[in-house]
């Protein structure tokens, strides 16, 4: 069994591993320890990660990037709309309301589906950005299940890079002194997460997260690619907005060109041949004139921060370092902005692009018993506070109570007491919808079900457990009823109609019940109650088990693709090996039948071109087994004399 961290960006992939002697960030097939986020549906199978990188301008339709931002979203956001229209792959509306992807398959994607780049033992996604909502997380965690990994915790990534940095640290302040104030930056392609953190020896503690989740690397690019179209318009009368593939190239080289800027601050020059209309196109920029360019990107960097310290309360005094990661973090305005900001010189002393990974592969070590790890506790902070409502039966009307502030510790369960005669619902929400990255402020609906009156006809006191768990994702995670057996003298307090009780894990076992009401002849039993659960933008249990059934038969397919390629490809090789030695080492060996194999190789070259581009496997394995049939004696004749000599020679020494 391994354990295994993955940062699933919004551009790139890295994955580290637990081993023994540490966390080490492993390569992919290419040997690469950075993977695109990219997954692209050829006619009959996937291809994941590079392979599918190198297909966004050939198959740019059925080529996904970016869909990072998709999971947990209505189709009808109005943010997943106003993305329509810039995306070069088609949206599609799932049954559930969520936005899937349509490929050249005949099904379209649910993002679950997309965002697992399972691939061998390599991908697994555990970690999300901090500002993302309950819908968001579930949407990972399914497609996590759909992929097959037992997903250990769903980690927002400052937290994980707040994780990498603090438990190698051999100084951190003892657990009853002033803990160190650290404050985490990640920019990414997408977004820019910031976050405060406490650690003390052994543990950590996130006090404030901030983000502009509409802030990264794109933006620049953006900036860049919309200066090229105005300059290439002018230039050459191109309007490379109407062709996708010369706008997805052009996507390309501005990228390129950006960071080459971030060492680099003289003219640099962007070449792009046959562009469009077979013009080559071609035109430089330098650093100052990129600045210039993207001033209002560059005037956002500065919010998420004033947010983040006016949320935790500090003082830029307060601050021990500002580490910073993610690719953007590498371009010198954005660190000058940064920098300025706090005043101080920043710490990078992480690796930028890895630090995420490490740190999830770190956590899943500590989790998991096969790894002795040091003792490390993580308490992270919940991204947006979270309120529930209900019926009032004492009020004749709704009332509700934020269950979770802002920055709240998380994982965390929480007990609400009401007194009932039936069973209730309750409606979880989001009480700051401008917060939120999306409309919908819903989380889910709970059904408190079985609820009954006592025996005596009164209000049963019924117990709710709602909890953030290690994920993040809100759940009502029980409820139980008190039923009173016996009561002589005295009665239940019933004064408060839900009463708010704190119960850190840790604590959960202890009784509920303040010991003065207790009353020697009262006997209470407990019964559990059912909850009916409805998470709002829920993946259905049966559309999940789709979900994983058909990853199976793609997984399957994409195999025996590779299968049917392979063979193919054994008879592509034996035609030009064996056409290349009968004009060398086999000529002197061939009878009348070398014409005949001549005749062979050159028909199934056609034929590996014509009717033989897309056939079933067996065809190709036919066609080599035929080939071979004339092929074979040619090539034993060779050996044979080859043999001969040797075996003359070996005569020779032994006399
Ligand atoms: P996100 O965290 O938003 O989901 P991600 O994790 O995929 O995205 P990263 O891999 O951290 O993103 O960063 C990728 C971004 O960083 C890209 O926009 C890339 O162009 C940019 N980038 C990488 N290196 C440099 C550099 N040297 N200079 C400027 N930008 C860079
Ligand atoms: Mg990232
Ligand atoms: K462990």
């Amino acid at each position: 069994m391994s354990v295994v961290g993955f940062d699933v960006g919004f551009l790139n992939c890295y994955v580290a591993v637990a081993r023994a002697g540490g966390i080490e960030t492993v390569a992919n097939e290419y040997s690469d320890r950075c993977t695109p986020a990219c997954v692209s549906f050829g006619p009959r199978n996937r291809s994941i990660g590079a392979a599918a990188k190198s297909q966004v301008v050939t198959n740019c339709k059925n080529t996904v990037q970016g869909f990072k931002r998709f999971h947990g979203r209505a189709f009808s956001d109005p943010y997943i709309q106003s993305l329509k229209s810039s995306l070069v792959y088609d949206l599609a509306q799932m049954p559930s309301g969520t936005t899937g992807i349509k490929t050249r398959y005949e099904k379209h994607f649910g993002i679950e589906f997309l965002g697992l780049l399972a691939n061998d033992s390599l991908y697994h996604p555990p970690q999300v950005p901090c500002y993302y909502t309950d819908a968001e997380r579930r949407s990972v965690v399914d497609a996590a299940q759909i992929a097959g990994l037992n997903c250990l915790r769903l980690m927002n990534e400052t937290t994980a890079v707040a994780l990498a940095y603090g438990i190698y640290k051999q100084d951190l302040p003892a657990p009853e002194e002033k803990p160190r104030i650290v404050v985490f930056v990640d920019i990414g392609h997408s977004g820019y997460q910031t976050s405060v953190c406490a650690f003390n020896k052994g543990k950590l503690k996130i006090l404030a997260t901030a983000c502009d989740p509409e802030l990264g690397g794109k933006d620049f690019d953006e900036m860049l690619v919309r200066h090229f179209c105005e300059e290439f318009g002018k230039k050459y009368k191109l309007d490379v907005k109407t062709k996708p593939r010369a706008l997805v190239r052009l996507y390309q080289e501005c990228e390129k060109l950006k960071k080459l800027m971030s060492a680099n601050s003289s003219d640099l020059p962007l070449n792009i041949e046959c562009f469009m209309n077979d013009i080559d196109v071609s035109g430089k920029l330098n650093r100052g004139q990129f600045e210039e360019m993207c001033a209002d990107v560059l005037a956002r960097v500065e919010a998420p921060l004033h947010n983040l310290m006016e949320q935790a309360k500090l003082k830029k005094e307060d601050i021990y370092a500002v580490e910073i990661v993610g690719g953007a973090s590498r371009i010198p305005s954005v660190k000058e902005r940064i920098s300025k900001f706090f005043g101080k010189e920043l710490s990078t002393t992480l690796n930028a692009d890895e630090a995420v990974a490490r740190g999830c592969a770190l956590q899943c070590a500590i989790l998991s018993p096969a790894f002795k790890v040091r003792e490390f506790s993580i308490t992270d902070a919940v991204a947006y506070p979270i309120s529930l409502k209900w019926n009032s039966a004492a009020e004749e009307g709704l009332s509700d109570c934020e269950v979770f502030p802002k920055n709240h510790a998380a994982p965390f369960s929480k007990v609400l007491t009401f007194y009932r005669r039936e069973p209730f619902s309750l409606e979880a929400y989001y009480n700051t919808p401008r917060e939120l990255p999306y409309p919908d402020p819903t989380i889910g609906q709970f059904v408190i079900q079985k609820v009954v009156p006592q025996a005596s006809g009164e209000s049963s006191k019924v117990k709710v457990k709602v909890r953030v768990n290690i994920h993040g994702i809100f759940s009502v995670s029980s409820a139980s009823l008190v039923e009173v057996q016996k009561t002589e003298e005295g009665e239940e307090p019933m004064d408060t109609e839900h009463r708010l009780k704190n119960t850190q894990d840790k604590t959960e076992k202890k009784s509920d019940q303040p010991p003065q009401a207790k009353k020697p002849k009262v006997k209470t039993k407990v019964l559990e109650l059912p909850i009916e659960n409805s998470p709002q933008w829920e993946l259905a249990i049966d559309m999940l088990n789709l979900f994983v059934e058909n990853e199976g038969k793609m997984i399957m397919q994409d195999k025996l693709e590779k299968e049917r390629n392979d063979a193919k490809n054994y008879v592509e090789e034996y035609v030009y090996d064996m056409r290349d030695k009968l004009h060398g080492r086999l000529e002197k060996f061939v009878s009348e039948a070398v014409n005949i194999l001549s005749f062979q190789l050159e028909d199934t070259e056609n034929w590996l071109y014509e009717d033989g581009e897309d056939q079933p496997k067996q065809q190709y394995i036919d066609k080599l087994a035929e080939l071979k049939k004339l092929g074979q004696p040619i090539q034993e004749r060779y050996m044979e004399s080859e043999e001969r000599p040797r075996a003359f020679d070996d005569m020779g020494k032994q006399i």
